[in-house]
């Protein structure tokens, strides 16, 4: 069973004995943290984020609620340095936050690269988790802290069942998978162990404008934006046939929030109920902009053409160097325990999900062709 009761009696309070609402959010940089920062603020959290150390600004998400008097000048939004991989840097900001909400968006969040980086991937998304744990104990803090845990429609892994539910078995596979299988379980332990408000959002995928370029969604829909301004003749993809439930993370991190806002803590699967491969992304992408796509050829020599003016232009090949060792061919979400308990549901669809994605790379193409 992927989920698990909780024994928890004293449920901590939603926000501080003086009223204020203070929230931390690791990974806020990150496509989640930048819309869940911006939900927070209009929600009046003092919002504080955790920033790690690079040789170039990696704030380019969040720039514009930094730069905003309202937030960052009234002290609204706060960055601190700190890394998943220092614990004495997590001890040291909920000391100094003493945050009622956390949410550990933070990871290496990328499946094809944590086989690159597998010890590292586990250093951040496994032993990470268990680091900010155990920062919330040392800070005496775990019965004031509600704590949120960015878990994964990739724990399921291999097809068992379909479509996919919190009692659906877990078949992780890859080193991201497996380091988020031990982030979910020991959310699960410190939630029975020490009654701390833990839930995981067992997330499936999600995507918008702010999505890191390699991915897959965001890779095709620029990639088809620079087809239309005449900057692109052609891009290259992995596997095509992999299907996944595509949703928008503007709503999927009102789901995060409103896990917090729960009476007990719990696990909830958030995902749209539809699910959609590679190749009909593509198709979407390239159909936004009034262009069609047909598919030639098997497997490694499939390639994606565009007829114009009767002459054949390949516009999308397969290059086997984007393929997994292990592969997740298909997800399907189930969210009907999210719908009833916390009366979520997706509001933006799939065709909309790929408009928003190609209107803002259509802009960005067009003010900046190096992008
Ligand atoms: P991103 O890759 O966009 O963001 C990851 C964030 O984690 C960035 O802010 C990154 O910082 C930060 N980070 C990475 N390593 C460290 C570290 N060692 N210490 C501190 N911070 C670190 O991911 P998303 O926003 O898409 O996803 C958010 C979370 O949700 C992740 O945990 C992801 O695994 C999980 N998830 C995502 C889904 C999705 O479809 N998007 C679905 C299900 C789960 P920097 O900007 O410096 O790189
Ligand atoms: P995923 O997302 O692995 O599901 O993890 P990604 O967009 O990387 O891949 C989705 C599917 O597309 C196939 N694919 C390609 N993928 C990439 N990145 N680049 C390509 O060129 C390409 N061609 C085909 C992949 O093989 C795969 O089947 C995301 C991350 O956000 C995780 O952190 C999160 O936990 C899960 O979603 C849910």
């Amino acid at each position: 069973m992927a989920s698990a009761a909780s024994s928890s009696t004293e449920i901590p309070p939603k926000h501080h004995a003086d009223g204020r609402k203070v929230a931390l959010i690791t990974g806020i940089t990150g496509q989640d943290g930048s819309y869940l920062c911006e939900l927070l603020l209009s929600k009046d959290y003092e919002v504080h984020g955790i920033i790690r150390r690079s040789s170039s600004f990696s704030t380019s998400r969040i720039h514009h609620l930094y730069a905003d008097p309202k937030s960052h000048k009234e002290g609204k939004m706060k960055l601190h340095y700190g890394d998943m991989t220092d614990s004495s840097s997590l001890v040291k900001i909920i000391t100094l936050v003493r945050p009622s909400e956390i949410y550990n968006l933070a990871a290496q969040s990328h499946v094809k690269i944590s086989f690159d980086l597998s010890e590292y991937t586990a250093e951040v998304d496994a032993v990470g988790t268990l680091r900010l744990l155990d920062a919330i104990r040392t800070c005496g803090l775990e019965k004031q802290v509600r704590f949120y845990q960015a878990s994964t429609s990739e724990l399921y892994g291999k097809v068992v069942e379909t479509p996919q539910n919190e009692k659906t078995p877990f078949y992780p596979r890859s080193p991201y998978a497996c380091a988020k299988m031990y982030g979910f379980w020991i959310c699960i332990n410190y939630r029975e162990a020490y009654n701390m408000f833990a839930c995981n959002g067992i997330l499936f995928n999600h995507e918008s404008p702010r999505r890191g370029e390699n991915f897959v969604t965001r890779k095709i829909t620029r990639s088809v934006a620079k087809i239309e301004l005449g900057q692109l003749e052609c891009f290259e993809l992995g596997n095509l046939s992999s299907k996944r439930d595509w949703g928008h993370a503007k709503d999927y991190v009102e789901a995060m929030w409103l896990m917090l806002q729960q009476d007990k803590p719990e696990d909830f699967v958030i995902a749209t109920g539809e699910t959609h491969s590679v190749r009909e992304f593509v198709e979407a992408s390239f159909k936004y902009v009034g262009r069609s796509i047909e598919w030639r050829g098997e497997g490694i020599n499939e390639i994606g053409v565009e007829t114009v003016d009767g002459k054949e232009i390949v516009r999308v090949r397969v290059n086997p160097k984007y393929f997994r060792p292990t592969e997740v061919d298909f997800l399907l979400g189930d969210a009907t325990k999210a719908k009833t308990e916390l009366n979520w549901k997706p509001k933006i669809s799939f065709e909309e999900l790929v408009r928003d994605m190609m209107e803002a790379d259509l802009k960005l193409m067009r003010s900046n062709p190096m992008a």
